[in-house]
């Protein structure tokens, strides 16, 4: 395993909350309410995607422009809730993993695919602990397609089945595993069974299991 590559939203802060409360937010506006088992659906694919599995689920037509103005009032909320955040959110025992990565002579890269990525880095300060970062500025499929993680993985110039992705998203997953990646799932063993291992936190993973996962097959 050559190179690690986070996703940001739900494995090194918990900013998928905040993605749920401003989805939740226009939800309610539009007179229906948006449950976590809905959110989940959300987790890893675009923002105007996101916004047409929320209309779907409510039941809502609406037009490109509609669509368009919907998408930008959600954002506008997500952006006032980053605006406030700390470096100490990043989730515990990721500065440590991603230093001892390091060490090792490994790469690390962030791949997200929110376009909001690089401020959500600035908030918490962590520019520096990334070789490369990739975010849903730079791609035009959005997971489950795996075109973020072979961006990355060119970037990094690593080849992907040298590359150990963490995901707390299906689509997520799925993309990792489409890239020919091995994948830690961080979340419900229910929800990312597909990954190689699933963990409940980025700070439970060991240098053992990284062993482990090396001698895995990527077919598992
Ligand atoms: P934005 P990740 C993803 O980020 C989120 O999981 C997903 O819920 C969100 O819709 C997507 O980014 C786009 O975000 O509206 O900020 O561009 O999990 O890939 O880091
Ligand atoms: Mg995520």
């Amino acid at each position: 395993m050559e190179a690690c590559i986070f996703d940001l939203d739900g494995v090194i802060v918990d900013t998928a909350r905040y993605h749920y409360l401003a989805w939740k937010r226009l939800a309610a506006e539009l007179g229906f309410e948006l449950t976590p088992e809905d959110n989940e659906r959300l987790k890893g694919v675009s923002r105007i995607q996101s916004l047409n599995i929320v209309l779907e689920i409510g039941g809502i037509d609406a037009d490109a422009n509609e669509r368009e103005r919907l998408a930008e009032k959600k954002n506008t909320w997500f952006n006032e809730l980053i605006a406030k955040m700390e470096p100490g959110e990043i989730f515990p025992g990721v500065k440590a993993l991603v230093s001892g990565l390091r060490s090792s002579g490994r790469k690390v890269a962030l791949a997200s695919s929110s376009k909001n990525a690089q401020l959500v880095v600035d908030r918490l300060q962590i520019r520096d602990l990334f070789d490369v970062i990739v975010d849903g500025s730079m791609i035009e499929h959005t997971k489950p397609d795996p075109e973020i993680f072979l961006l990355t993985a060119e970037r990094l110039d690593v080849p992907p089945p040298n590359c150990l992705v963490f995901e707390d998203a299906e689509a997520g997953v799925e993309a990792a595993l489409a890239a020919g990646m091995k994948c830690v799932g961080i979340g419900s063993p229910t929800r990312l069974g597909k990954a190689h291992l699933v963990l409940p936190s980025v700070g439970a993973f060991t240098a053992e299991m990284l062993s482990q996962l090396e001698k895995t097959d990527q077919s598992k």
